[in-house]
C-alpha cells in the first residue's frame, strides 16, 4: 500500500501507519529527489553535449559555529550563510559529477579538451537553472532562499572568493578534500559545485571521519599534483600559475567562450569518479 504523508499545523508528519516524521527530514528527501529528477532530464530538455552523473546531495546547518573557522581556513572577509540570507537555517549543497567521457577526453595534449571546455560552460549554465528551480520551489512552500553562483565570484587580484563552495560543501557532507584541492565525492572530482542557503530547516548530513583521498589517506599516490603543466604544486599550490594554464585554455578556445579552464589535475587518476579510499 502506498505510504502518504499528512501535513499538521505544526509541520510535524505522520504517514497513514502513524510514523512521525519532521519536515526537516522530508524537506530533504524532497530536495534531493528534484535535484536528481531535474539533472536527469536536463541533457534531453537542453539539447547539452555534456552528460551528468547522479548528483550527490547534502545539507548542513547554516548556524553551525564551526561556519566560522571558514574566516581563517578560507579568508577574513569569507561570508557566513546569514551574510547571504538573513533567515538563514539550511546549506544545501550538490556535486555535479561528468560523465566519464568528459573526463577521458581531456586527459591527452596540454590543452583543455573541447569537451572538458565545454563541460564547464553547460554546467554552470544548468547549475545556474537548477538553483533558480529550487528557489522556486521553496519559494512556493513559503521559504526564503538564495544561491551563489558556480564560479566568476572571485577577487581577480587575490584568486580567492568570499564563498567558497567547496568548504561549504564539505560541512554539507559532500566531499573530502584532495591533495589536488579539489573535493572528492563518492562520485570522485571530476565535476562542479552549486551551494544555495535557505531558511528551511534541514536535517544536517553526516561528516564522514575518513579521508578521501589515497594521499592523504596513507601517503600514496599523489599522481594528480604531477600532472599539472605548469608545475603550480611544487611548492605548495600557487593559484597563479595554476590560473595561467586556465587563461591560455580560454585563449586556445576562443570560439566557445569565456572558459578559464584545465582539469588536468581532476582526470585519470584513482578518484577522478570515484572514492577511491572506498
Ligand atoms: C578562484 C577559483 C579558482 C582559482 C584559484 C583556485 C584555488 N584553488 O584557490 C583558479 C582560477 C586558479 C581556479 C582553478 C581551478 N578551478 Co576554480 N574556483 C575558484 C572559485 C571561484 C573560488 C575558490 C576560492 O575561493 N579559492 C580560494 C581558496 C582559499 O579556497 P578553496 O578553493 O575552497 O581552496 C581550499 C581548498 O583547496 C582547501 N584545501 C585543500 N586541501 C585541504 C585539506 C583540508 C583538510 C581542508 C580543510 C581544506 C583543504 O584549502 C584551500 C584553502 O582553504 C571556486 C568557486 C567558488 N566560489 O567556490 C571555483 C572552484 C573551486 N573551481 C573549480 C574547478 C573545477 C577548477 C579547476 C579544475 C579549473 C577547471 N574548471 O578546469 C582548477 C583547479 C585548481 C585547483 N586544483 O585548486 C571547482 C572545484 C570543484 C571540485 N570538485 O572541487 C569550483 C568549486 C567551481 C565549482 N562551482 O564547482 N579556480
Amino acid at each position: 500500500m502506498a505510504v502518504k504523508w499528512l501535513k499538521v499545523p505544526i509541520r510535524v508528519y505522520y504517514n497513514n501507519r502513524g510514523m512521525q516524521r519532521t519536515e526537516a527530514e522530508i524537506m530533504k528527501k524532497e530536495l534531493e529527489k528534484l535535484i536528481i529528477d531535474y539533472v536527469a532530464a536536463y541533457p534531453e530538455n537542453k539539447k547539452t553535449q555534456t552528460r551528468w552523473k547522479r548528483p550527490i546531495f547534502g545539507t548542513a546547518d547554516a548556524t553551525h559555529p564551526q561556519l566560522l573557522t571558514l574566516k581563517k581556513s578560507v579568508r577574513q572577509s569569507h561570508a557566513l550563510p546569514l551574510d547571504i540570507l538573513g533567515s538563514a537555517q539550511s546549506i544545501i549543497a550538490y556535486f555535479l559529477p561528468f560523465d566519464e567521457s568528459v573526463a577521458k577526453s581531456n586527459r591527452e595534449s596540454y590543452y583543455a579538451s573541447k569537451e572538458w571546455a565545454s563541460a564547464y560552460i553547460e554546467t554552470n549554465t544548468l547549475i545556474g537553472a537548477l538553483n533558480a528551480y529550487i528557489i522556486e520551489v521553496l519559494e512556493s512552500k513559503g521559504y526564503e532562499a538564495k544561491a551563489i553562483p558556480a564560479t566568476h565570484n572571485f577577487d581577480e587580484v587575490t584568486l580567492m572568493s568570499d564563498w567558497s563552495h567547496r568548504h561549504l560543501a564539505a560541512f554539507a557532507g559532500i566531499g573530502k578534500f584532495g591533495l589536488n584541492n579539489m573535493l572528492i565525492t563518492e562520485s570522485g572530482c571530476a565535476g562542479r559545485i552549486g551551494t544555495i542557503v535557505s531558511s528551511v530547516p534541514l536535517e544536517p548530513s553526516p561528516i564522514s571521519a575518513q579521508e578521501n583521498c589515497l594521499y592523504y589517506r596513507d601517503g600514496s599516490c599523489g599522481i594528480c599534483i604531477k600532472k599539472c603543466p605548469k608545475e603550480a604544486f611544487n611548492e605548495g599550490y600557487d593559484r597563479f600559475k595554476c590560473y595561467e594554464i586556465l587563461l591560455e585554455n580560454d585563449s586556445y578556445h576562443k570560439d566557445l567562450g569565456l572558459v578559464d579552464v584545465c582539469g588536468k589535475c581532476c582526470v585519470a587518476l584513482p578518484c577522478t569518479y570515484k572514492n577511491p579510499c572506498k
